[in-house]
């Protein structure tokens, strides 16, 4: 189901197709429903409820999808009325895909994180919670209700994340080198997800990470050595993607990881410039990189996918539009050489200033 308003609407209902077939579902009916007014306890009129259980009910849906977080009260009315179907809403598909693809501890922490985030105000203090998420048995304080219970082990259970992942932050970083002693420039794949950057990772350094059309195939951060001319190298590290109204939960979950391209000396932007809405995507990474501070970072555009396009987006346009730019093909490899030689330049302008003439080794040789 569409949320308003209808402008980018197939731009959204595509990519919610997208994201349920990562979370292993079959798309079996869409409906766009327009809210003009959402109804506070219910998001849509009793009216379209109707119609939404109707088209449930005859493709015989098992779940209903709506692409809008839903507050505790709307998706509890909402399921009272479409009968024996499971309501989940778009932030709740999010979690679900990342909860499938975490595969490190760090990552299966932070999802973890982002999914009791989501249910500390949807608790009922029925007790089914704690045991959704693995809690162990606890004792109920003096005074203290069932959902009080709840809402308190939850908190408690983000409190101790939050130690256990700074903990493994710390590890992560002393076992990649202490890169901040020897000073090795840092380079950072950002992007909408999909847009190819494991795929280019795998071209610069033969890392063979997984890279697959499903979104938000990659979770943990992975770290290589990306060689540059005259045996200067950086550390580049590949991450999680972006997406359109990425859940705060999330935002929120992934800091430590997020924390890492903040601290960046350059990032290199992949658009997938074959979507024909890839100026949107680069809105979405914008506003992501703004909200974790990293806006202020010198940025290479990389427009990947080129091998997909015709002539029609010029090199010259887009430079003029968003500044260092390249258009590349990480599958082919097209644009690849081209491409260090511009991560090359940008890292030495970075630590030499614009005097780089005389300075052509970066961080001494390898
Ligand atoms: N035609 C073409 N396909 C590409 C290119 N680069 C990547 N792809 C395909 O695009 C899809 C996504 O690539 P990934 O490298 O997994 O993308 P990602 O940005 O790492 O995505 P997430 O980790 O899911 O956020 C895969 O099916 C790749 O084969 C390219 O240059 N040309
Ligand atoms: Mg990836």
């Amino acid at each position: 189901m569409e949320r308003e308003p209808a402008g980018h609407s197939a731009r959204h209902m595509a990519e919610l197709t997208s994201l349920i077939q990562a979370d292993g579902g079959t798309v079996v009916e869409t409906l766009t429903l327009k809210v003009r007014t959402p109804n506070s306890s219910t998001l849509l009129g009793s009216g379209q409820i109707s119609r939404l259980g109707e088209a449930a009910e005859k493709c015989n849906a098992d779940v209903v999808v709506v692409n809008r977080e839903l507050n505790p009260q709307q998706q509890r009315n909402i399921e009272t009325v479409i009968d024996q179907r499971r309501i989940i809403d778009r932030t709740r598909l999010i979690i679900d895909i990342f909860a499938r693809h975490a595969s490190s501890r760090e990552g299966k922490l932070e999802v973890e994180d982002a999914l009791l985030r989501y249910m500390l105000p949807r608790l009922t203090g029925k007790g089914i919670v704690m045991s959704q998420t693995g809690g162990g048995v606890g004792t109920r304080g003096p005074g203290e209700t069932k959902l009080e219970m709840d809402k308190r082990r939850i908190k408690e259970r983000l409190g101790r994340n939050k130690q256990l992942i700074e903990t493994m932050k710390k590890q992560r970083l002393v076992q990649h080198g202490r890169r901040n002693r020897t000073g090795i420039p840092l380079v950072s794949l950002v992007g909408y997800t999909s847009a190819g950057k494991s795929t280019l990772l795998n071209t610069f350094t033969g890392a063979g990470v997984r890279s697959s059309e499903n979104l938000f195939t990659t979770l943990d951060p992975i770290s290589r050595k990306l060689h540059l001319e005259n045996g200067n190298y950086a550390i580049i590290t590949d991450t999680v993607g972006f997406i359109d109204d990425l859940p705060i939960q999330l935002i929120k979950a992934f800091r430590t990881t997020l924390e890492d391209v903040a601290k960046s000396d350059l990032l290199l932007l992949v658009v997938d410039v074959s979507k024909p809405d890839y100026e949107d995507d680069i809105r979405v990474v914008r506003n992501v990189l703004g909200e974790i501070d990293a806006d202020k970072i010198a940025t290479i555009y990389v427009f990947n996918k080129a091998d997909k396009i015709d002539n029609s987006i010029s090199l010259k346009s887009l430079t003029n539009m968003y500044g260092r730019s390249i258009l590349v093909s990480a599958l082919q490899g097209t644009g690849i050489e081209e491409l260090k030689n511009m991560i090359l330049m940008e890292l030495m302008l970075k630590k030499h200033g614009s005097d780089i003439r005389d300075n052509n080794e970066l961080y001494g040789t390898v």
